[in-house]
């Protein structure tokens, strides 16, 4: 039976980042705009005012203190709210498949291949930015890359479920290797104007090379050692842009089409299941957390990777065990535990295990068990 293993990682960071401050300042003025708009209806109840956000608030709920973002430009004026893009022709590589590349190229160099080695893409992450062609077969095109490539949504647990994908595929041998891309192109889906979620979410692009254990020629093999994944209906996280709004009479960029969620509930409801399918997965391999090394999970809020990791452990985790990015990045949906892995994965020794572990809207939850060889 094929050996599979991860051995290459690439992670694009854009250039352009916003600190919580900034938002807030942003924010709070188009509030207070609103406010003295709304004053006479606010007066009269009509209206509800809208309070200020905080950067203090933001940064203990969340652990959140900047973002990356691919456009500043347009984000922080109130008039707009929302990054401001230019347009390309279809002659011109999309925004999405060029963070890809970007990624993609890195992620290559770190396993000692060419693109030509390549014989499959996926493109996985919580949107693409159009239905078609996919965004996988345009990087597929701009790398030079045969084989066959297609794109998958999963919301945060793209990351995962890519692997999965990929895995799969090496291990039954429909392909020798997968690039799987993380392109996460997200502040054009953010309500920068809710301050609930204006805070979440940032953009990047991650890229993981998966094969077999006996092509693999690069520095740092992780072998995955096993992978699981599970859905269950949730109303609870929401993106509701469609092309159906043209057939509804809906404005396609209103506001209640753009992000949402209940965050609170996501939080009691999601910890506890990521706890349970998590020591579930290790229960398969006989496995107890005191066996894992490294916890490389989904970025979407410390609290919750505390309160996971406390569940498992027992204790605070200490260190490098259960990296935090999100703190620099926020929530990357499918790219979070991927840039984790990215960043803290060379120092582990051979044999250390590690546990990369997605979760999110769906709900959606996926796992993979990890050996440095
Ligand atoms: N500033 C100041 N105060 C605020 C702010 C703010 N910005 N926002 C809320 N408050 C106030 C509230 O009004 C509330 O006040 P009161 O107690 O008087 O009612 C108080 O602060 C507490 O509010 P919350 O209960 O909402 O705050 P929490 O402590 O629960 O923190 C979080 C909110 C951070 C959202 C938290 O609940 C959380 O992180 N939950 C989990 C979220 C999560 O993991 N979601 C997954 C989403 S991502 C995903 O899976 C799909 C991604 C796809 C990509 C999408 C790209 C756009």
């Amino acid at each position: 039976m094929t050996r599979v293993v991860i051995s290459g990682s690439g992670l694009w960071t854009p250039e352009q980042s916003v600190s919580n401050e900034e938002l807030v300042a942003c924010y709070n003025a188009y509030a207070d705009k609103f406010n003295a708009e709304n004053a006479e209806a606010i007066a009269a109840g009509d209206v509800e005012s809208k309070p200020h956000s905080s950067a203090e608030f933001i940064e203990k709920a969340s652990g959140i203190k900047s973002r990356y973002v691919y456009k500043k430009e347009g984000i922080l004026d109130i008039d707009r709210m929302c990054p401001s893009i230019e347009e390309r022709q279809p002659g011109e590589i999309s925004h999405q498949a060029e963070i890809g590349v970007f990624a993609a190229k890195k992620a290559l160099q770190d396993a000692k291949l060419e693109a030509c080695d390549i014989e499959a893409v996926i493109v996985a992450c919580a949107y693409t930015q159009r239905a078609y062609p996919a965004i996988a077969i345009e990087i597929q095109q701009a790398l030079g890359i045969q084989g066959v490539a297609y794109d998958m949504l999963a919301a945060c647990s793209a990351g995962t479920f890519g692997l999965r994908n990929a895995h799969d595929m090496v291990k039954c041998g429909t392909a020798k290797r997968v690039l799987v891309i993380n392109p996460e192109l997200v502040t054009p889906q953010v309500n920068y104007r809710s301050r609930d979620s204006h805070f979440i979410f940032g953009d990047v692009a991650t890229a993981t090379v998966v094969e077999s254990v006996d092509s693999a020629k690069s520095d740092a093999v992780f072998e995955v050692l096993s992978t699981a994944s599970e859905t269950r209906f949730s109303n609870n996280i929401r993106s509701d842009f469609s092309y159906m709004s043209r057939a509804t009479d809906e404005a396609p960029f209103a506001e209640d089409k753009l992000f949402s969620q209940e965050g609170r509930k996501v939080f009691k409801e999601l910890c506890p299941t990521v706890v349970e399918h998590i020591g579930t997965h290790m229960g398969k391999l006989a496995l107890t957390p005191t066996d894992v090394t490294r916890w490389w999970f989904h970025q979407a809020n410390i609290n919750m990777n505390i309160f996971v990791a406390k569940k498992l452990l027992g204790r605070d985790p200490v260190g490098n065990e259960a990296p935090i990015v999100l703190d620099t990045y926020a929530n990357t949906a499918s790219a979070g535990s991927l840039i984790a892995f990215n960043l803290y994965h060379k120092d582990l020794a051979p044999g250390d295990l590690g546990i990369l572990c997605s979760f999110g809207a769906g709900y959606s939850i996926g796992s993979l068990v990890l050996k440095r060889l």
